[in-house]
């Protein structure tokens, strides 16, 4: 990735600490997010700031989880072993990623059991980009540097999330994004200057992800029901538009050193904007995925709710390793 995203990393971790360490005494939820500290489980927080962030950390631990099945789709294919290591590890890291995010919306008051039962009957979202199907060995490469890209460009600005344990949790969930994101750069970099048909299959991922990918940043502005609050409250930093704008301007360098053409006839660098213009994703085509009608929506949602059925035994027998345990510390 752009090793300026994790300089920013690094700068918001430290001023995480610095943060905890000046914590106004005695302050209200305003004051708090005027003087951009920290709002904590234990703070009083107004109702509406405590359920817009369970709707956005769950749908992102949802999106964390949902998004390890595309690629582990590829793991049993993967080209080599030592490819097959590196996904492996990339997809355990999404798990990962899931479980911190959960655990940061439980301090909001909420149980993983029930953003999970939420996530299974569909009254909870997760992200657009993964009910889009993985039909060859570079998609895996398209996904690590489109869509972990545009993931870390969306959730760099969050490391300064106004709410603690969700922003601490950006901050090692953006470290190991870093990482996915060169290893799909790598792929694809590699097919690009292979033969002529894995250089045609790497253009042919990017070809299909593309517009998908600028489509995880969300509605545009103007549509956008809950940018201007989050904003506010200091959860979002930047809009919708703002972060897809600064990922095509990250990638356009990038697929010119892979060799690979954006499939965009109207990319053009904008003097005036110091910015890129570009065509915009199919917004209509993005609302239907997120009602359910993508490619792979049933899919996907089937696949999770077997596999929470098929581990139904692993939760029963953890819960009564943790009783037995419970009583033996109270016996001893
Ligand atoms: N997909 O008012 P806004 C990853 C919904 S992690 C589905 O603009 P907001 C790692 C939105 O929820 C990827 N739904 O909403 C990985 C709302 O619906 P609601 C996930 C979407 O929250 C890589 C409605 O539209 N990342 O990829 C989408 O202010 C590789 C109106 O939208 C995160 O979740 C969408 N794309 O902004 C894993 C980051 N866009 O709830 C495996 C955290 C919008 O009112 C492999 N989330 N909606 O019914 C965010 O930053 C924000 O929630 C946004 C949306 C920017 C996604």
């Amino acid at each position: 990735m752009d090793d300026a995203l994790l300089t920013q990393v690094e700068a918001a971790e430290s001023d995480l600490r610095t943060a905890a360490a000046a914590r106004l005494a005695a302050s209200t939820f305003d004051e708090v997010i005027a003087a951009d500290q920290k709002i904590e489980p234990r703070d009083a927080m107004p109702e509406a700031y405590r359920k817009t962030l369970i709707r956005q950390i769950a749908q992102h631990a949802h999106s964390e989880i949902i998004g390890m099945q595309p690629e582990g789709n590829w793991i049993s294919r993967a080209p080599s072993l030592k490819r097959k290591a590196i996904l492996l590890a990339k997809v355990q890291d999404e798990a990962g990623h899931g479980l911190y995010l959960y655990a940061a919306a439980e301090t909001l008051g909420v149980s993983r059991a029930d953003l999970v039962d939420a996530l299974l009957d569909g009254r909870q979202k997760y992200s657009s980009i993964f009910n889009y199907p993985t039909l060859t060995w570079a998609d895996v490469g398209a996904i690590g540097w489109l869509v972990d890209g545009a993931a870390i460009v969306n959730q760099v600005p969050l490391c300064r999330c106004s709410y603690g344990p969700y922003a601490r949790a950006m901050i090692r969930v953006c470290k190991e994004e870093s990482f996915h994101q060169r290893q799909g750069y790598e792929i694809l970099h590699t097919l690009a200057h292979g033969t002529e048909a894995q250089h045609a299959m790497a253009q042919d991922a990017l070809d299909r992800w593309w517009y998908p990918s600028l489509a995880m940043f969300g509605p545009p502005d103007a549509d956008s029901t809950h940018s201007e609050r989050s904003m506010a409250w200091k959860i979002k930093r930047f809009s919708n538009d703002e972060l897809r704008q600064r990922f095509v301007d990250m990638c356009v360098g990038q697929a010119e050193i892979l060799g690979l053409r954006i499939p965009d006839d109207g990319l053009r660098w904008n003097e005036q904007r110091g910015a890129y213009d570009f065509t915009a994703p199919d917004y209509a085509e993005l609302m239907r995925v997120i009602k359910g009608d993508g490619p792979c929506n049933r899919q996907r949602i089937e696949h999770r709710r077997r596999a929470h059925a098929e581990g139904a035994w692993v939760r029963e027998a953890a819960e009564a390793y943790a009783r037995k345990h419970a009583t033996a510390t109270v016996a001893a």
